[in-house]
């Protein structure tokens, strides 16, 4: 098994990397593929030491399997490329959730979709997996009529440029900037660009994405999408309406027996998720279940997981698991 990790030098290709050697992924050629400017850079893995290649050279060398995180320009040129040389390409980036030819997968929920013909799979925004993660056994018990999600979002989710502006502002020096305003003290509302509609494009992900996933495109979402100076993971504050009525216990346990899924729930010893607990974890944390008692149906709960890991590079692997476990690749 071939596998190539493009984008190997950023804050999701690193991730890859650890969560590759964690699960112990079964590869017999590893390559470390990203842009010309970071050809020949060294990096070590299981006490072995890799150049990185460049694109064109992956492709070449045709991988059996392509992990991309190199952001939606570089997938939507390259990973037809890789998919006509025979690889399977997981992307992380947007490029290709929304393309009704793309599966957008999240093992637990969809992975059943996936044929040997998909030869470029969309791995979802890392605020949608949570999210999708603990509201697919909701939905499929009581049915989703509505949601409202308001995300806190770590600065890791914009990458290391965002992690040195913090670090900068810390130690009281100026330096680049990944947003237009300081994130030390600070939440700023405008996580990616603005759309025409007022929304920003992370909240309309949540929105797309999360009706794809569900297959289910009559439920409703509304999402606002914060960026808060944490490392740890994204929290997301969620509001749902339901079809049906719910008992607030049968909730908790199903969540807390749905596989992924981990119910921190106990207010009586300030028991809740927190990104300072999810990190470097692969779980999705669940807490603050509690009924909404100003409409029928209604529920609110709080969800935490680390974006890095579940939201991006571990969901991205156990895609890849998938494949090779029903002999796909
Ligand atoms: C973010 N979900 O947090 C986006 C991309 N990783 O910025």
């Amino acid at each position: 098994m071939k596998v190539a990790v493009v984008g190997a030098t950023g804050m999701v290709g690193e991730v890859m990397l650890k969560v590759l050697e964690e699960r112990n992924f079964p590869f017999t050629e590893l390559m470390l593929v990203a842009s010309e400017r970071s050809v020949g850079k060294e990096i070590k893995f299981k006490n072995k030491t890799y150049k990185v290649i460049g694109l064109a050279d992956a492709v070449a060398n045709k991988p059996d399997v392509a992990l991309f995180s190199a952001g939606g320009d570089t997938s939507l040129e390259w990973a037809p490329k890789f998919a006509e040389a025979g690889t399977t390409v997981i992307d992380n980036s947007s490029a290709w959730r929304m393309d009704t030819t793309k599966k957008l997968i999240v093992p637990e929920i969809n992975a059943d979709q996936l044929t040997k013909a998909d030869k470029i799979i969309a791995n979802p925004n890392c605020s949608t997996i949570q999210l999708v993660m603990t509201l697919a056994p909701l939905h499929k018990k009581y049915g989703i009529k509505r949601i409202i999600v308001s995300t806190y979002q770590s600065i890791t989710g914009t990458g290391l440029k965002a992690v040195k502006q913090l670090e900068n502002e810390l130690a009281g020096v100026k330096g680049e900037m990944a947003y237009p305003y300081p994130i030390h003290k600070n939440a700023i509302p405008h996580c990616d660009v603005f759309e025409e509609n007022g929304y920003t494009k992370e909240e309309m992900k949540l929105v797309r994405e999360t009706q794809k996933i569900l297959d289910d495109r009559s439920i409703a979402v509304t999402a606002t999408a914060v960026r808060i100076p944490t490392e740890g993971g994204h929290s997301e504050s969620v509001n749902i309406e339901f079809e049906n009525d719910f008992d607030v216990t049968d909730i908790r346990k199903l969540l807390s027996q749905t596989p992924g899924v981990v119910v921190q729930d106990n207010t009586d010893v300030n028991t809740y998720p927190m990104p300072i607990y999810a990190n470097g974890k692969d779980d999705v944390f669940v807490g603050r279940i509690r009924r909404d008692g100003s409409q029928p149906n209604s529920l609110n709960l709080w969800i935490v997981s680390d974006n890095l890991r579940k939201g991006a590079a571990t969901n991205t692997i156990q895609i890849a698991e998938y494949l090779v476990a029903h002999n796909l690749i």
